[in-house]
């Protein structure tokens, strides 16, 4: 009998049922709770009630696409930060009133509620969190587009201290539920691994034919993405893996209860744990697996999608889907593609190489030769034969392709040039061994190639793929990086977002960040400034009531905050802040109590965390727990000068550390921070910059006038000559005073201190490979700008007011829109309101 479909249709979500009602409606009849709720009850409340919103959007918006069948920008990485999501769902989706009004009602706080909630952090750092603002981004100027990643069920280590050491705990964060995501029970694809290939004859045709080992399932599960003042909810699309059978019965039933288990305990794990390394891969086989397991699965759902409406018109493939590859993680994907459309479709090499080549983009996110990804042959062919296969035909092509495009070059300089340009060649270290270098695949394999700021893009052209950019000049691009102004100004600090908006007459900054620029008017205006200073305080006395609640210390609000925060590693240099804490700590000592009360007091916080084998870092992050243990006690010197490290840096904690921040570190070696994202956070938020000549800091500086910035230190042109001249290097006098403190025991821990200090001191084992001696003298000089700044309150705020006015171009809306114009070539399609 036929249904009667009407009798089955859903009003219009829950926009009928009062806020209020529906919160303590989704904890009866979700939870079992009935009144007396806690602040936790109300996250859940709220945030099942605000999903129903979301999820409404979410398929008006994908009804509309599939209507229209846009071209589709599908990013993939291994890496989304997304943080907390409450907020950011009601502030974008403009349900803000009515939510927090609804809190209200039932006895909440709409902050206190938010709080509540567990940070989503499935990223290490600056590229993961690229990706979630990318993502806000491609929603709020509607462009067909999502994020395709893997759904942790660990995410990012929480770092806690023990006796200043850090320890890691695990990142349990999906017990609770997760009111953000929706699982997809009819999205599923397999994924197998190992195995032979074999070919057989298929009529008059030879086809290939791998046969894995091992197979799983990729599980989807659908986060989505709101964008603001926009109808669009887009969609970030995490795969979960399982096994392919639920449970091996017959296994169970003959009593190998071990093995029955063990295929699931196989599956999950590839999904289980983020590897907690920030630029600098682990090149576990794990980690191949999982960048396998969640290209596979991306690449089979979109074809699949593909051929629901284009059938096996592959040609037009290119005109309706490109992926862009969040660094050399997904770059199996050349060779995924590749196979696909050759095995599985039984297309034709040459046709797949151009389909392949058209559809996918490449951005590089970092310098550091060890991050360049590259696997060994050998573990390449045992996990993925067939894809081993395909890269070395990838690569016969291509380097007999060279062979006679440098025809002009001597014999010897081109069987050089080439060997230097092959995607397989030996590892350096050791002659047995093949490698797979994954960041070549991806620039022979990509239409587009691009550095995250203009500087890093020349060092991508100039540097770390000459060769490639000789070839094909037109490949390399710049994409500044950007930061969703929602998140990172308007929704963390509204009280400096409403300042603005009355100032401007208009909230249109949040969404044309452009004319942030009508503030430089009032830069200099002292009722104005007044305000500019409230907020400050304001949002300072936030944060030393956090550092109260971690540390128990009062801090003294009038004193400068001057703020660290981002993983540590070396090239960032930490370590150079701490040195030039305990130098100002050591003049405090030495002055009279009269002259103290003259100097700029200074509250300083670090904050990051260190991979979990990172030896060098663990021992920074102790130099900053003992110089702080020291210094905060010092009955004579706490008025004026503090050091907290603040345990487990996170998303949610930057959005309250950032907009309380005075001045902010960016102090990276020049040439070694592809860009940096927070330097962008802080501008956005007032905060002075002290840099170094390098990332994003450089354009920051040009768009915040560069005599408002403390630039120091030596230039990217420069580090190679002063490397080579270390052994000669005269250090500071000053420096080598605080050495000696340092390995003297002046903060104890003297042998776990000895490696730092031998590694930056040329006269014993290490070579200081960062040149923090080089720019010792010239960051204290800085430093002392910065106290003598800071004395003229007025100039100080002018100046703060200037960043903000000068950060129109970090949003990365404006980021996107040039991937967008420049290598997608997506355009909006906005659904009906
Ligand atoms: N980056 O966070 C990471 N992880 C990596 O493995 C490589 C680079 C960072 O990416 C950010 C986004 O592009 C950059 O701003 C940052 O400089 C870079 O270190």
């Amino acid at each position: 009998a036929e249904l009667d479909k009407t009798a089955a249709v859903v009003p219009e979500s829950t926009a009928l049922v009062p806020a209020p009602v529906d919160i303590a409606n989704k904890l009866r009849y979700l939870f079992g709770r009935n009144g007396d709720y806690t602040v936790a009850d109300a996250y859940q409340g709220t945030s099942w009630s605000v999903r129903e919103k979301l999820i409404d959007s979410f398929n008006k918006t994908h009804e509309h696409w599939k209507k229209e069948d846009p071209k589709f920008i599908y990013y993939l990485s291994a890496e989304f930060l997304m943080g907390r999501s409450l907020i950011n769902t009601v502030y974008n989706l403009g349900l803000e009133g009515e939510y927090a009004e609804a809190l209200n009602q039932l006895g909440y706080e709409m902050e206190k509620v938010a709080d509540a909630e567990r940070d989503a952090a499935l990223g290490n750092g600056g590229l993961g969190r690229l990706a979630a603002c990318f993502l806000d981004s491609i929603a709020t100027l509607d462009l067909p587009g999502w994020g395709y990643g893997i759904r942790y069920k660990y995410g990012m280590f929480k770092q806690a201290l023990k006796n200043g050491y850090q320890v890691e705990l695990p990142d349990i964060w999906l017990t609770k539920g997760n009111p953000w995501e929706l699982r997809r029970d009819d999205v599923k694809f397999e994924v197998g691994f190992g195995g032979r290939v074999e070919r057989r004859k298929q009529g008059n045709k030879e086809v290939t034919v791998w046969t894995p080992s091992e197979k799983v399932v990729a599980q989807a599960y659908d986060n989505p993405i709101p964008g603001f003042n926009t109808p669009t909810t887009s969609n970030l699309r995490l795969w979960d893996a399982v096994p392919l059978t639920e449970f091996d019965l017959s296994a169970f039933n003959a009593g190998d209860y071990d093995r029955a288990m063990l295929e699931r305990e196989r599956a999950e794990g590839i999904s289980a744990v983020l590897y907690p390394n920030d630029s600098t891969p682990e090149g576990k086989e794990l980690r191949l697996k999982q960048q396998y397991f969640f290209v596979c699965a991306s690449l089979q759902d979109v074809l699949s999608r593909f051929k629901a409406v284009h059938g096996n018109n592959f040609d037009l493939l290119p005109e309706k889907a490109c992926f862009q590859l969040n660094d050399t993680h997904p770059t199996i994907a050349v060779a995924e593609l590749m196979r696909l459309l050759l095995d599985v479709e039984g297309l034709d090499w040459d046709q797949v190489w151009t389909i392949t080549t058209k559809c996918l983009n490449y951005t590089n996110h970092t310098v550091m030769p060890e991050a360049l990804e590259k696997w060994p042959v050998k573990v390449m062919a045992k996990m993925l034969p067939r894809h081993m296969e395909i890269i070395e035909v990838i690569n016969e092509g291509w380097t007999k392709w060279l062979g006679g495009h440098l025809n002009d070059l001597a014999p010897e300089e081109r069987t050089k040039r080439i060997a230097a340009m092959s995607i397989i060649h030996e590892n350096p270290w050791n002659k047995e061994e093949m490698l797979v270098n994954m960041a070549y695949l991806a620039v022979v394999g990509s239409s587009a190639v691009n550095g995250v700021a203009a500087i890093h893009s020349n060092i991508v052209k100039d540097e770390i793929f000459n060769d490639f950019y000789q070839i094909f000049p037109s490949k390399f691009q710049n994409k500044t990086n950007g930061v969703t102004p929602r998140r990172w100004l308007a929704w963390c600090n509204p009280e400096l977002a409403s300042l603005i908006t009355g100032t401007l007459g208009t909230s249109e900054w949040i969404n044309d960040t452009e004319k942030l620029a009508g503030l430089r008017a009032y830069a200099s205006d002292k009722a104005f400034q007044a305000k500019w200073a409230a907020v400050k305080k304001a949002k300072k006395a936030k944060l030393a009531e956090l550092i109260k609640k971690v540390h128990g210390d009062e801090v003294n609000q009038n004193a400068l905050f001057d703020i660290q925060i981002k993983r540590i590693h070396e090239y960032k240099r930490q370590y150079l802040n701490v040195l030039s804490i305990i130098w100002r700590y050591k003049q405090l000592k030495k002055m009279s109590p009269e002259e103290r009360k003259k100097a700029v007091a200074r509250v300083c916080v670090i904050g990051g965390k260190a991979a979990s084998a990172y030896d060098m870092a663990k021992r920074i992050i102790r130099l900053v727990t003992a110089v702080g243990d020291v210094i905060n006690k010092d009955p004579e010197t706490k008025e004026y000068l503090r050091l907290y490290f603040l345990p487990d840096y996170n998303v949610s904690l930057a959005e309250t550390i950032i907009p309380a921040a005075e001045l902010s570190q960016h102090i990276s070696t020049a040439g070694t921070e592809a860009s940096g994202t927070s330097n962008m956070k802080f501008q956005m938020n007032g905060c002075l910059i002290i840099g170094t000549w390098d990332g994003a800091n450089i354009e920051i500086a040009e768009e915040t006038g560069i005599d408002n910035v403390f630039v120091f230190g030596v230039r990217a042109e420069e580090i190679t000559q002063l490397r080579k001249e270390r052994k000669n290097f005269k250090t500071d006098p000053r420096w080598d005073e605080l050495m000696r403190d340092i390995e003297g025991g002046m903060f104890g821990d003297k042998d776990y201190f000895k490696p730092l200090v031998d590694s930056v001191n040329n006269m014993k084992v290490g070579n200081d490979w960062f040149l923090l001696a080089n720019d010792f003298a010239s960051y204290l000089k800085a430093q002392e700008d910065v106290d003598a700044c800071y004395k003229d309150q007025s100039e100080w705020l002018r100046r703060s007011i200037m960043y903000t006015a000068g950060s129109g171009k970090f949003s990365s809306d404006r980021t996107i829109r040039e991937y967008a114009e420049d290598i997608w070539h997506v355009t909006p399609s906005r659904p009906t309101a």
